[in-house]
């Protein structure tokens, strides 16, 4: 059978059968029929000036300029537009520019579809089922040929065919439907993520302030301690252990010794009422050296004791210091051991609480002060970080930890918005998905939105063939493919990956993918047009026509 020519004639012309009515030549297209209806003469289509008897239709003689004169013969094959050039020696025009104004032979093609056949193909001895299934073409069975009409079957198979394709195209434009759906609730993922993002960094920024000051506060209120904090069990809470057992142990002690001193005051008074009564009635007449020196020793003693001055610490003082420690008195060792001890607090005890606070605030800044200007040692660094600082720093940081990284998932998040994703977000549907298709020595693998890689099957690693960057739109003009994996003819989208991995010599790799309608994700074939450039054909219904738009340019065709 003969190969179709590139310009296939098959109309889009209803089925012919006004042209296979018998007052209508052999080989007229119904579009035609107007210029036949005189059965007297012909005038010639292009070239009206040519008048011919009617009788001249189709008398196997190029009549006309034009070829017009012969629609059922191949007598003006030569001015054919699908003809191959030539010089042609005796044509009445002399030249290869005459254009015939008929398409072709037409056949009628009854029970399937009517179509053009060139007159060259007419009575050349070949049945052309494919574009003349009812045989027309060769009616003088040049040869012996014998062309049976195999238009039912033909047409048949055809409708088949047709029916399937429909079908696969609404499965498509189905699943299209539902690659849109995901791709519009993606999209709404990414604003809500986006959404809750932003308000987790607003409540972060507040309470990253809070803790900024929380973390100042406790730092300069910790810089001033005499003792730092430690560890449970560590320095200060061993010495206020011990300074209380100390301080207890010492206000028994005390209390003892009070006791012993009244005793030692009382025995004393007695002496001392003995010695003055002693004195008083001792007889200086008797001259007794013993008595008159003890007597004398006594008045010494008196006087002495009336010059001393008296203790300043009175017994109510005595008594205040054996009250027990406390909130009001004393030391109140509740505050060491709960971790809110301040040296200065200590000494503050018994001022009311705004005195103490403002004390301790100028006793903390002269501290500090003193520290910068080397007045008093500077401790700050000695200990180490306190446990309170510690935990406000790393409260801070982790706050400070979880913005910059909330932040930088809400950069990617809207950077994700204003990405290309194609017509209606479709090929968000597609995002993080992979497929592949073997070629010779290499695995291809493209990944959506993402990049192309090639593969070694012989385990030589994996090269980058491009980067996803854009999605553009170009014509193509490809024979369909038996088997529809094809791209065929149209516009077509093309997601171009660009600066891949560098070619020996040569440029980056780069790949143009170019996507027809399926009904399945499928990679069908991979080439290398020119040195790492490839190209990667592809089957999606993300390609595919939306049924509406199917229908409407089903309608253009007709
Ligand atoms: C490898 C493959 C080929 C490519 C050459 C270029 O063999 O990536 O596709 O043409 O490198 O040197």
């Amino acid at each position: 059978m003969r190969k179709t020519p590139a310009l296939a004639l098959f109309g889009a012309i209803a089925q012919g059968s006004l042209a296979a009515a018998e007052s209508v030549p052999r080989g007229v297209g119904p579009e035609f029929i107007k210029y036949y209806k005189d059965k007297s003469t012909f005038t010639c289509i292009t070239t009206p000036s040519v008048t011919l008897s009617f009788s001249q239709v189709n008398d196997n003689s190029c009549d006309c300029p034009d070829g017009s004169d012969e629609p059922g013969t191949a007598a003006c094959a030569n001015l054919d537009s699908l003809s191959p050039e030539q010089p042609l020696p005796g044509s009445s025009t002399g030249t290869t520019n005459t254009t015939n104004p008929l398409p072709g032979f037409w056949c009628a093609n009854a029970g399937h579809i009517g179509a053009y056949v060139p007159f060259m193909y007419v009575n050349d001895g070949v049945c052309d089922y494919e574009l003349c299934c009812d045989g027309s073409d060769e009616f003088a069975h040049v040869g012996g040929v014998q062309c049976e009409n195999r238009c039912d079957a033909i047409g048949k198979e055809h409708r088949r065919l047709e029916q399937q394709r429909r079908e696969s195209k609404e499965r498509s434009a189905k699943k299209k439907q539902g690659m849109l759906k995901e791709a519009r609730q993606l999209r709404l993922r990414v604003e809500a993520r986006i959404a809750s993002l932003k308000k987790e960094i607003a409540g972060l920024e507040s309470k990253k302030l809070e803790l900024q000051k929380k973390y100042e506060d406790v730092e300069r209120s910790e810089r001033n301690k005499v003792v730092k904090t430690g560890e449970k069990g560590g320095k200060l809470s061993t010495l206020v252990e011990l300074s209380k057992k100390r301080v207890s142990e010492l206000r028994s002690a005390l209390d003892v010794v009070l006791d012993q001193r009244d005793d030692l005051l009382d025995r004393v008074e007695q002496l001392e009422e003995i010695l003055t009564k002693f004195k008083e009635e001792y007889n200086p007449n008797f001259n007794d050296e013993g008595v008159k020196a003890a007597v004398k020793s006594w008045e010494d003693y008196a006087a002495a004791q009336a010059d001393e001055k008296k203790s300043d610490l009175s017994d109510a003082d005595i008594m205040e210091l054996l009250k027990e420690d406390g909130e009001t008195s004393g030391i109140n060792w509740a505050e060491f051991e709960n971790g809110d001890d301040s040296d200065v607090d200590a000494g503050f005890n018994w001022l009311p609480t705004p005195a103490r606070d403002f004390v301790r605030g100028k006793v903390d800044s002269f501290r500090i002060w003193a520290m910068d200007h080397g007045i008093v040692a500077d401790t700050r660094g000695d200990v180490g970080e306190s446990r309170a600082v510690k935990a406000a720093r790393e409260a801070l940081e982790a706050v400070k930890n979880d913005i910059t990284s909330k932040t930088s998932a809400l950069e990617e998040e809207e950077r994700d918005l204003t990405k290309d994703y194609g017509k209606n977000d479709i090929f968000r549907a597609l995002k993080g998905k992979c497929i592949s298709t073997e070629a010779g020595e290499y695995d291809y693998e493209l990944c959506w939105i993402d990049r192309t890689t090639q593969k070694s099957k012989k385990g030589h690693g994996n090269t980058n063939m491009g980067n996803f960057v854009r999605i553009d739109t170009e014509m193509v003009d490809e024979e369909e493919r038996a088997d529809g994996k094809g791209l065929g003819k149209g516009m077509r989208m093309v997601l171009r990956y660009e600066n891949g991995q560098g070619c020996w010599n040569g440029p980056q790799r780069r790949t143009d993918v170019w996507l027809a309608c399926a009904e399945t994700e499928e990679l069908w074939r991979v080439t290398e047009s020119e040195k790492c450039v490839y190209k990667m054909e592809v089957g999606t219904p993300a390609a595919c026509e939306d049924i509406q738009e199917a229908s409407a340019s089903a309608k253009d065709e007709l």
